[in-house]
Parts: structure tokens; C-alpha cells; sequence
């Protein structure tokens, strides 16, 4: 997956109408955007389709999968089904239930997203602890896209020792979590961004200011 500007536009606003608005007003300077349960529950899976039919943009699935093999086969049908590029999957539910999500994605020619650690205070309690395990289980099944955070550079750093320089690695964390822009794109491909665009008065502005300070 190639990113424009390097920028993935992180779209959880709950209503589709205005989620639209603020795409068409940014849709010059990205090419992919990311969804997760926010706008999905609010609005269904028919989200993904507005995105891909109206701007053509790649859509990327964040629903974290994290069950059992059985129902993340089902997730992950369901999600490439309505048009999904690629799925975010959680690393921590161990090999079986994220092979699964690579399974299914191979069918559709989409793509996983390995969650490795994340980027809120709280994982440092539990998930940062076995992050760069999650992100060596990865590599040894030959994923070659990962998510990891933009707010803890030197953990980002980390897991990019880890994945190798030809993997891909995906940060959200940037803006509003604190996390740097410019900084953050010395160890990943792409930022994650959401409130920083979409809770701007002017999200054209506010994207093209970001991409001026990379
Ligand atoms: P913004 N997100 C995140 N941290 O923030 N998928 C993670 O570790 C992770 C994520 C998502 O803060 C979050 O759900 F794995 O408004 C939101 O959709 O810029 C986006 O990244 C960040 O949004």
C-alpha cells in the first residue's frame, strides 16, 4: 500500500455525512483512510464503500481484531466483504487467531496490519511488555505491515529493529496524542492522523500544515 503525503486521515466522526465532508475537503492530499468501530457502529458497513466509491481511497479497517480463530475469520470475511483494503489485527491473541486474519485478507488481496504496542498511557500496564514479542511473532510469519506509536519514539524505534527496514509501519499517536510528525516519520512509513484534521475548523489547513512541517 503506498501512502500520498504519508498521511492516513483516521475518520471517527460517528455520521457518515459529516465524515464525508471533511474527506472531500482533505481528498486532495491523501489516498487512504482508516475507519474503526466508531463510525462503523454508528453507520454500518456501507462506511467503507462511500469512501472507496466517492474519493477512491484505500480503506483500512481498524477493528483490532482480537478473538478466537473462529470468530476473527468471521471479522475479517465480513470486513473484506465490504470492500476493505486491509484489517487491523491485535498481536497479543497470539499466532492461530491473527494467521487466520492473513488467511482470509490473501483471499481478498488485502492486507493485515499487525498491532504491536499502542499508543495510549495504558500500554505501558500490560501490552508494552510483550509488544516487541508480538512484533517478533510478525516477522516470523511473514507480516509485513505493523502498527506501533508515534507517542514513544524510542518503542517505535524499537519495533523497527525488529521488523526490519522493508516492513511497514504504520503510528498513530501524532497531534492530539502528542506525538511528533516529523520525528515520528524517522522510524515509520505513514502517520495515523484523526482529531488534529477532522476537529479542525479547517481540516484542508490543518492537513497541508502538517505536511509542510514533515
Ligand atoms: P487521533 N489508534 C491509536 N493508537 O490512536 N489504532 C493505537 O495504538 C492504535 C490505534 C487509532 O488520536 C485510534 O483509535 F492501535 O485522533 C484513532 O482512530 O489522531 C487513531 O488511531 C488516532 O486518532
Amino acid at each position: 500500500m503506498n501512502f500520498k503525503n504519508d498521511i492516513i486521515l483516521a475518520m471517527d466522526l460517528m455520521d457518515l455525512l459529516s465524515a464525508y465532508e471533511v474527506a472531500e475537503k482533505v481528498s486532495n492530499y491523501i489516498n487512504t483512510i482508516k475507519i474503526g468501530y466508531p463510525l462503523t457502529l454508528a453507520e454500518g458497513l456501507k462506511s467503507i464503500e462511500v469512501f472507496k466509491e466517492n474519493f477512491d481511497f484505500n480503506v483500512i479497517c481498524d477493528y483490532k481484531v482480537a478473538d478466537i480463530p473462529e470468530t476473527n475469520s468471521k471479522i475479517a470475511n465480513l470486513t473484506f466483504q465490504a470492500g476493505a483494503n486491509a484489517i487491523i489485527s491485535h498481536g497479543f491473541v497470539g499466532e492461530d487467531s491473527v494467521k487466520v486474519c492473513v488467511d482470509v485478507a490473501d483471499n481478498y488481496n488485502g492486507e493485515v496490519f499487525l498491532l504491536t504496542e499502542m499508543s495510549h498511557p495504558g500500554a505501558k500496564i500490560f501490552i508494552q511488555g510483550v509488544a516487541d514479542d508480538i512484533a517478533k511473532m510478525g516477522v516470523d510469519m511473514g507480516i509485513k505491515n505493523y502498527v506501533a506509536p508515534s507517542t514513544r519514539i524510542e518503542r517505535l524505534s524499537d519495533i523497527r529493529d525488529i521488523v526490519g527496514k522493508d516492513s511497514f509501519i504504520i503510528s498513530p499517536g501524532v497531534g492530539t496524542q502528542g506525538g511528533n510528525p516529523k520525528d515520528t516519520l524517522k522510524h515509520a512509513d505513514a502517520l495515523i492522523i484523526g482529531r488534529s484534521i477532522y476537529n479542525s475548523d479547517n481540516p484542508k489547513k490543518a492537513i497541508a500544515n502538517i505536511i509542510k512541517s514533515l
